[in-house]
């Protein structure tokens, strides 16, 4: 469709366009790439997007957009509803711990100019979600990790707690009975939280935050606090966002692949496809014991979802529905 056409188009349909050229400028400045992108513009309405069943932490990154707050401030503050969820085991306070009891948590956030923050294995700090927003803007620094990130937390005023609360400790004394060191398939529906977000300025947002895997080695870290892994977001293509076993998400650097994917022409849900993709079809890779699920957004709004395995799914809040949809996977046995 020509660009006249497109904007009357819009016009006559009521469509917002939050074109500001800037916006949708990308890498390749000629011309007629630029007018090919506009046309596939759709409006751009606040929408969020999280992994698992989270549906207060989506409604509440929802409702800050839709009073106008940005991108970060959702994908944070929903963060932080998880990581006060002590039922949660995966996130936050109530968090499974390592295998010596302690409970040590993840977390990264990037914004829309493509700055990241991050802490690993911090204990005793609720939520990690916000320390990691302050190593983004209070620091030269892009990682903080353990005592460190410990001490930097709390020389920004948040307070020392116990996160193993007695759930979870119960959990962790059955486990020691067997000591048994495997990662399992989660089939709960509810467990790390990635949450992408669109405000009404078009700027997308990340963040993610975990416990990592239950009964870990002291000091494993997972996908969820690196760049790229757990988590990427390019504003002018797209955020993803991963759960399930790190590991694997790493050796495939997953949320980046999706969104250089997108970049190239992929939709969110095709992107999605070929990072999982790439991990069951490495040769010989037994992949009938643990779980991977991807969420994706692009620049206008569609998103995709897909797992290894069934029993992902996602929390989408979009054109004012906050839903929680099952996500396609491969494994179809
Ligand atoms: C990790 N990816 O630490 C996290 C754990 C997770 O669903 O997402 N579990 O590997």
């Amino acid at each position: 469709m020509k660009r006249r056409n497109f904007i009357k188009k819009a016009s006559v349909t009521g469509l917002g366009l939050v074109a500001a050229s800037s916006t949708f400028i990308s890498c390749d400045k000629t011309s007629e790439k630029k007018e090919a992108s506009m046309a596939t513009l759709k409006p751009i309405r606040p929408l969020v997007i999280a992994t698992w069943d989270t549906p207060l932490a989506v409604e509440t990154a929802a409702k800050i957009l839709q009073n106008g707050g940005s991108a970060l401030d959702a994908v944070e503050q929903g963060c932080r509803i998880e990581e006060a969820n002590e039922k949660g085991q995966s996130v936050g306070k109530g968090g499974l711990p390592d295998r010596d009891g302690d409970v040590t948590l993840d977390a990264c956030i990037m914004n829309d100019k493509g700055d990241y923050g991050a802490v690993l294995g911090v204990k005793n700090i609720m939520h990690v979600i916000s320390v990691a927003r302050k190593v983004m803007e209070d620091t030269p620094h892009v990682m903080l990790v353990a005592e460190g990130a410990e001490q930097f937390a709390v020389s920004k005023g948040f307070k020392r707690e116990n996160l193993l609360t007695e759930a979870s400790k119960k959990a962790w004394e059955a486990w020691k009975v067997k000591a048994e060191y495997k990662p399992i398939i989660n089939i709960e529906n509810h467990d790390t939280i990635g949450m992408l977000a669109i405000d009404k300025n078009g700027n997308i947002s990340g963040a993610c935050t975990t416990s990592g895997l239950a009964y870990k080695m002291p000091g494993r870290v997972g996908d969820s606090p690196i760049i790229g892994g757990g988590l990427f977001i390019d504003n002018e293509v797209g955020g993803a966002s991963a759960t399930g076993l790190g590991e694997e998400v790493l050796k495939t650097v997953g949320s980046f692949l999706i969104v250089e994917l997108m970049r190239q022409g992929k939709s969110p849900q095709e992107a999605c496809e070929i990072a999982i993709g790439r991990i069951v079809n490495k040769p010989g890779k037994d992949f009938k014991n643990f779980q991977v699920g991807y969420i994706a957004l692009n620049k206008q709004g569609d998103i995709g979802a897909y797992s290894i395995h069934e029993w992902f799914s996602y929390n989408l809040f979009k054109d004012g529905e906050n839903k929680n949809i099952k996500s396609n996977y491969f494994n179809k046995i």
